[in-house]
């Protein structure tokens, strides 16, 4: 009766292939054509813009509580870019580079910040969902979308996210556990950011990687550099093609930092030092992907210029279309199911009544009294 070590034919890698100064490792570079660096880099950019603006906006208050996405634009970026059209994007709130790709426009996404449920409703021909708040639940969304493939034998294959913290909810678990045991073709990536909101990375789990969770699973994991889009690109290509080739799910870590608070509702001063910070900063994707561009004479300073007037014009138009957005004042009744319930559709004519003739109408409306109870 021994006891003996069991050898588990698994074992958990790390991935970095463009070093923080731009320097690249030939052996490990994925050979991508001149035109898609060069839109990885403007998507990358724009995805940089929009979050200063949308910051500005939340600040002037057009815009509800905000949550940026600096620092994290390689991580979801890299993932998109391997996917086909037809292949399916599930989202949590800090992909908005990945969403430009996959063609969100702008003002979608403004709007969803503004809190109008228009900016959840997904664009003509794209095949993602809309982003997600309520942590971790998207991970069952997305095992189920990717499960729902396999069974229709489509070819497809879907990326989800979730951050570290939601690595600790039931979800994430039953999610990739269902992953691992159907073998569906899924690629989960954790945005390893260091942080839910105050809770460090390291209160979170007592792993040492959020990527070796997979050999519990009995799946395929990787740890990557999330702020170096080649190694973001090159894992999440290896594994689409294990996904539609019948391999089943892999579970990725992309390491990378929330350089800015974790909403406009928070001050990260509370709980983290600046040197913490500052640390990071040099590791920011977009400087190391710049240099990269740079050294291989595919970005000058000038046309770094061109495209940032060119951001900057799209934003303003942007920002422009989702303010003078004609807003359904009852989205939030119709939007809810696909088919509205009895009570909703009470609901939504009590507000109709108010909006239109004022409480006493509310309230005298089908079911209204407990109108003139709340006003
Ligand atoms: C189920 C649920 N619990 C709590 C919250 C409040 N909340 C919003 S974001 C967040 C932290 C998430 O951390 P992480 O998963 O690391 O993602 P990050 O914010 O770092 O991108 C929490 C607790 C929520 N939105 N949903
Ligand atoms: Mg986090």
């Amino acid at each position: 009766m021994p006891r003996e070590t069991i050898s588990i034919p698994n074992r958990v890698e790390s991935l970095s292939i463009l070093s923080a100064d731009g320097q690249v490792d030939a052996k490990l570079e994925p050979k991508l054509g001149d035109a898609d660096l060069k839109k990885l880099y403007k998507t990358m950019l724009s995805s940089r813009l929009f979050d200063e603006r949308l910051l500005q906006l939340q600040r002037q208050g057009r815009i509800g509580t905000y949550g940026p996405t600096k620092g994290q634009e390689a991580a979801s970026l890299g993932a998109a870019y391997v996917l086909k059209k037809d292949d399916w994007l599930v989202p949590s709130f800090r992909e908005t580079a990945a969403m430009f790709w996959r063609g969100w426009p702008m003002e979608k996404i403004i709007l969803w910040w503004g809190g109008h449920e228009e900016g959840a409703t997904v664009p003509a021909g794209v095949n993602d969902l809309p982003l997600c708040v309520p942590v971790a639940t998207q991970c069952l969304h997305a095992m189920g979308i990717a499960w729902g493939a396999k069974l229709r034998q489509d070819g497809t294959v879907c990326v989800g996210f979730v951050g570290d913290g939601g690595t600790s909810e039931g979800d994430f678990h039953e999610a990739l556990n269902f992953a691992a045991v159907y073998k569906v073709p899924l690629i989960m990536v954790v945005q390893n950011n260091h942080w839910a909101i105050s809770i460090p990375r390291h209160n979170q789990t007592a792993a040492q990687t959020i990527a070796q969770k997979a050999l519990a699973y009995g799946m395929d994991g990787l740890q990557v550099d999330g702020n170096d889009i080649l190694a973001m690109i090159s894992a999440c290509s290896e594994a689409a093609e294990r996904a539609r080739t019948g391999g089943g799910p892999t579970l990725i870590e992309a390491v990378t930092y929330r350089l800015s608070m974790h909403t406009t509702a928070d001050d990260p001063k509370k709980y983290r030092t600046d040197d913490e910070v500052k640390c990071w900063e040099p590791k920011d994707p977009l400087i190391r992907f710049r240099t990269y561009l740079v050294r291989k004479k595919l970005l000058t300073d000038k046309t770094q210029v061109e495209i940032e007037t060119q951001i900057q014009e799209e934003l303003r138009a942007a920002v422009q279309r989702a303010e003078a957005y004609e807003l359904d004042r009852y989205g939030m009744f119709k939007y809810m199911f696909a088919e509205m319930t009895a009570d909703l559709q009470r609901q939504m004519a009590e507000l109709r009544a108010y909006l239109e003739n004022g409480a006493a109408a509310a309230a005298s409306a089908p079911g209204g009294e407990r109108v003139s109870r709340v006003l």
